[in-house]
């Protein structure tokens, strides 16, 4: 064969990887379970490049040249399964089979375990930046051997998207699954930044009384400073959209129950049983799924307690005070949910034995993905200045910034609460931080609750060991 590299599952992000790498100058194979997709591909793009029709299985790895490397881009779960059931067999030593769905990490791990029995190579890879990122430039995140990023790494590194240093939005991630987590984290890092977005919104709306038009302005402005991302960008044009049937903001006529795939989902299982606290992007699902919920929100609409209508809007310039103590708060709880996303993908590093560089992978998020920010250049650095940071609010710089914040982020928290204006996101990511700086916790008390009504015992500030009070005795204390 003479293929580089082939493409199986052509929907629209297989086709759009396929022509992708063609466009980058690389002999593609194409092959679909159903071959018209296939056709349609080469009639419609044939030209942008050097393509392979292929229909049966056997064909398409006779097409391509060895050691050979294909991808999968099917539906995640089962479908990958029978993919990789009907080409395995077709493969020999030293092949790659790259999945770059959506796959769970878990799954990726199970594969690759698989595979490797038989001498295969196999790459669970995360994509991201949608249809439009697979065809012009995506943040790859590969998982898989090192052996396998040697002759796959500079592929991949040419078609991905380029960080505006020119540096590649791709780089080899670690072992097995890690390609796949460190792509779900990036996810619930993704709902975490939409969430705490969206409460600054809703904000300026109902605490300061600008209208979407003025919020898109203020977003704008934002999107000049350290908030200089892709989401507070097409936020603003998002707010700016006035529908067209109805002549009223956009906002306004979209129903208020926002939807989910599962990956900001599976990120929280995950912390949880990582024990990683991840509370930003928890709340950040339970405010989808909270929202969601018509039932109990009419049963909401019933309960009493103050409404920013009581209040009236605030008079310009108070308004404008509260917006950039809001921009303050926002940024704050940014800085929270992404110290939160990293320890979980540091803490995957430990259990799994994955050697994440994470200012690297903070470096490939720059570029082709929906969390892309001027922001990732500063975790880099933080990293780059000492690679065993135990948590980016240990950098000089993060923990600074977030200290002179945290005044307009209490106020912001304090209003909110005030108000009646839910902020979930803004306020667990301050509970986060203040539980952080706490010099004593609760936590002392809830071990003394856990001793009495189940004897699980505790550790003293004072003595090594475990200790137990005879709580329904004389309350004398013994060495367990
Ligand atoms: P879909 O997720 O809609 O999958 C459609 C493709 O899967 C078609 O090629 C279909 O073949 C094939 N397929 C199915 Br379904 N069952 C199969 C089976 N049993 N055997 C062989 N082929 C099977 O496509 P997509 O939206 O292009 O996404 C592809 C992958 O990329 C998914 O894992 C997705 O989660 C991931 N992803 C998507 C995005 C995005 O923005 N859409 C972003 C990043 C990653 P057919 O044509 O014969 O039905």
């Amino acid at each position: 064969g003479t293929a580089q590299i082939g493409v199986t599952g052509l929907a629209v992000m297989g086709r759009n990887l396929a022509r992708n790498f063609a466009r980058n100058g690389y002999t593609v194979a194409l092959h679909n379970r159903t071959a018209s997709r296939t056709h349609d591909l080469v009639e419609q793009f044939g030209s942008e490049g050097s393509f392979v029709a292929t229909e049966t299985a056997e064909e398409f790895v006779a097409a391509l040249e060895r050691p050979r490397r294909l991808i999968i881009m099917v539906k995640a779960g089962d479908p990958t399964d029978a993919v990789i059931d009907e080409f395995a067999p077709l493969l020999e030593p030293g092949d790659v089979i790259i999945d770059g769905g959506n796959a769970h990490y878990a799954d990726t791990r199970r594969r690759e375990a698989k595979l490797r029995e038989q001498g295969i190579h196999f790459v669970g890879t995360g994509i991201s930046g949608g249809e439009e990122g697979a065809l012009n430039g995506p943040s790859i995140m590969p998982g898989g051997s090192d052996e396998s990023y040697e002759s796959l790494g500079p592929m991949l590194e040419k078609i991905s998207a380029k960080a505006a240093d020119g540096s590649p939005c791709c780089t080899h991630i670690g072992g097995d699954g890690a390609g796949h987590f460190v792509k779900m984290v990036h996810n619930g890092i993704e709902y975490a930044d939409m969430q705490l977005i969206a409460e600054a919104y809703d904000l300026l709306r109902h605490a300061a009384g600008y209208e979407p038009a003025k919020i898109a302005e203020i977003f704008r402005g934002w999107n000049t400073g350290r908030l200089d991302s892709y989401l507070i960008e097409i936020t603003a044009e998002v707010l700016a959209h006035v529908d067209a049937a109805t002549g009223k903001p956009f906002v306004d006529v979209v129903l208020d129950q926002a939807e989910q795939k599962g990956t900001g989902r599976w990120t929280v299982q995950i912390a949880l049983d990582l024990g990683v606290p991840v509370s930003g992007i928890a709340e950040a699902v339970f405010a989808r799924s909270l929202s969601g919920h018509a039932d109990l929100r009419a049963v909401g609409a019933g309960l009493t307690g103050p409404s920013p209508a009581d209040v009236g809007p605030l008079d310009a310039a108070d308004a404008e005070r509260f917006a950039a103590q809001v921009e303050q708060a926002l940024y704050a709880s940014k800085v929270v949910s992404y110290t939160q996303g990293f320890h979980q993908m540091q803490a995957a590093g430990a259990e799994y034995g994955w050697a994440l560089d994470l200012g690297a992978i903070a470096g490939i998020w720059r570029g082709g993905c929906i969390i892309r920010a001027a922001f990732l250049d500063r975790i880099t650095a933080a990293y780059a200045k000492d690679a065993a940071l135990p948590s980016l609010l240990a950098d000089e710089q993060f923990a600074a910034e977030i200290g002179a914040a945290q005044d307009a982020w209490r106020a912001v928290v304090s209003t909110a609460a005030r108000l009646g204006v839910p902020v979930p996101g803004f306020s667990t990511a301050l509970a986060y931080y203040d539980a952080l700086r706490a010099p004593r916790l609760p936590a002392a008390l809830t071990q003394g609750q856990r001793d009495f009504f189940g004897a699980h015992t505790y550790r003293r500030v004072d003595r090594e060991g475990s200790f137990h009070t005879l709580w329904s005795r004389d309350r004398s204390e013994e060495r367990s």
